[in-house]
């Protein structure tokens, strides 16, 4: 979904200033898929920590996702931690337990008048809804950015006026 962003400076004030404009967020590029389905998941990054230089991007994973796959970041340490799911998923006559719980991309340096992209190929989950991909932008300074919110929860503000707001989220449909 595109949306124009190209809001006259007396309008934003006119709709409140402060408030921090939702497409400004970490989001996913494609906000819809099919249940069971490989899906290329792409955050979006628009800006930093304040003014602060992203320096590390840490993804979780929505309940009943497959075989998440990075996409190396040149300049970025990639780290695949795997663990025991939070909840098992049952594919067919097995069920797995264990797989990838996090996936970062640390030791980079992308300035707050930058953007980029980082990508994640996987098999979405079975059951139809809204997941939730729970994300932390760490940031020059000891700054973290935590997109971590269910949808609809008020945004908050972090100690050092870190943004903490929605998680980027898909729309998971039935399959057709
Ligand atoms: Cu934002």
């Amino acid at each position: 979904m595109s949306r124009s962003v190209l809001i006259p400076a007396a309008i934003a004030a006119a709709f409140g200033a402060t408030a921090v404009p939702s497409w400004a967020h970490v989001t996913l590029e494609t906000k819809e898929a099919v249940v069971s389905s490989t899906y290329k998941a792409v955050f979006r990054v628009p800006h930093g920590c304040g003014a602060a230089a992203t320096t590390a991007i840490r993804v979780r994973f929505p309940d009943g996702t497959l075989s998440p796959k990075p996409m190396p970041h040149a300049g970025w340490t990639l780290t695949i931690q795997e663990g025991t799911l939070a909840k098992p998923i049952t594919a067919g006559n097995d069920t797995v337990t264990k797989g990838v719980t996090e996936i970062a991309w640390t030791g980079g340096k992308l300035a707050d008048n930058e953007y980029d992209e980082f990508v994640i190929q996987l098999t979405t989950p079975a059951e139809a809804g809204t997941a939730l991909f729970p994300l932390v932008q760490e940031c020059e300074g000891g700054k973290a950015n935590r997109w971590i919110l269910a949808p609809g929860v008020a945004a908050q503000s972090g100690p050092n006026g870190e943004e903490i707001d929605a998680a980027p989220s898909l729309k998971l449909n039935p399959k057709p």
